[in-house]
């Protein structure tokens, strides 16, 4: 992973979203029917409201059946200010690697699962549920056929486990509580232990109250490079969106547009992005002016690799694609829900963007 925020140029990601045309058009539409739950966060601060920071004040004039009352500067000024925020600071990485011990011939990780805060959008900090405190938790990578032990640590006022999504290990290691083993309960701990296989992009999360616990951000990605490299594409760079939804809003690695960080390309690299989707809902994620070539599902090459553009990802959904980045600009990534991305005060959720630099 490199860090990207400094080399964005505000002003080429403005031009390039004027240039396709994202804008307030047919907005007018949604706001004459009312529906400003439509653009919910999806967070459930939302839901009591029915109303949200995107949607809420549009209520001043959405309720008019006269589309001339839209104050279409209003909406165009905010939309803009958002795209200029972009990427905006906030507190907190996820997707970091884990740094590991060897002992003898294995690799020790140690996780940490506890409750606190997290910064989505700039000044939106909400309680989130966190692996060693950042949402989603960090990146485990190791290569197939390594050794691995991972103790789990639960400081949380809840029993919890972990599950190691897509990773084929023994049964007694399969994190299921009363399945496998006994919850790690709190003030507990729990040593998983297994050979990583198959090579792939996995997840690993919350197998205990998993709707709230991965909702509130017990995810990571869990990465087995193979054995031998020959056996994949080759890539020059290579970025990990993660996909989460429900209780921390829309958000491609814990964060939500602005906040998002954008996908970096020099003209002519082939990039790898890896898809994780540990969400609740679909997540149709649509890069514009670019290809995306399909390589594997869940960690398995395709036996004939696919291009497309718009990618869905059903819940608990990995796939990998090869985007070769043959078109200079600042291309609008986001998710085609398009409740997940852009409402009358512009975009937020799932939206980044690739940036090509000549
Ligand atoms: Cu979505």
């Amino acid at each position: 992973m490199e860090t990207m925020k400094k080399s964005v140029s505000r002003r080429r990601f403005v031009g390039a979203l004027g240039a396709i045309g994202i804008g307030g058009a047919g907005l007018g539409i949604y706001q004459s029917t009312g529906s400003s739950q439509l653009f919910s966060t999806g967070r459930p601060d939302d839901e009591a409201s029915g109303a949200n920071d995107h949607a809420s004040d549009h209520g001043d004039h959405g309720s008019s059946d006269d589309d001339d009352a839209v104050d279409w500067e209003e909406m165009d000024r905010k939309h803009e200010e958002g795209v200029n925020a972009f990427p905006a600071e906030t507190e907190g990485r996820g997707n970091q690697p884990l740094e590991y011990e060897m002992d003898g011939d294995v690799k020790v990780f140690e996780i940490v699962c506890e409750k606190g805060e997290w910064e989505v959008e700039p000044g939106e900090v909400m309680e989130a549920w966190t692996y060693n405190g950042t949402v989603p938790g960090p990146e485990i990578r190791v290569t197939e056929g390594d050794k691995v032990r991972i103790h789990v640590h639960n400081e949380m006022n809840e029993s919890t486990a972990i599950h190691w999504h897509g990773l084929k290990v023994p049964n007694s290691q399969d994190g299921v509580p009363f399945i496998t083993q006994p919850p790690i309960t709190p003030g507990e701990s729990f040593t998983y232990e297994f050979e990583a296989k198959p090579a792939g992009t996995h997840m690993y999360h919350s197998h205990y109250n998993a709707a709230e616990q991965t909702a509130f951000g017990q995810v990571g990605a869990f990465i087995v490079e193979p054995k031998d490299p020959e056996e994949r594409p080759e890539y020059d760079r290579e970025y990990t969106i993660l996909l989460n939804d429900w209780k921390l809003g829309y958000t491609i690695n814990g964060k939500g547009f602005p906040a998002t960080e954008p996908l970096m390309a020099k003209l002519g690299d082939r990039i790898l992005i890896r898809y994780l989707n540990a969400g609740t809902m679909h997540h149709p994620m649509h890069l514009h002016g670019l290809t995306q070539k399909v390589i594997s599902k869940d960690g398995y090459m395709l036996p004939e690799p696919y291009n497309c553009d718009n990618l869905d990802l059903a819940p608990g959904d990995r796939k990998e694609v090869i985007v070769e980045a043959d078109e200079p600009g600042t291309w609008a990534m986001h998710c085609h829900v398009l409740t997940h991305a852009e409402g009358p005060h512009g975009m937020f959720g799932m939206v980044t963007a690739m940036i090509v630099e000549e």
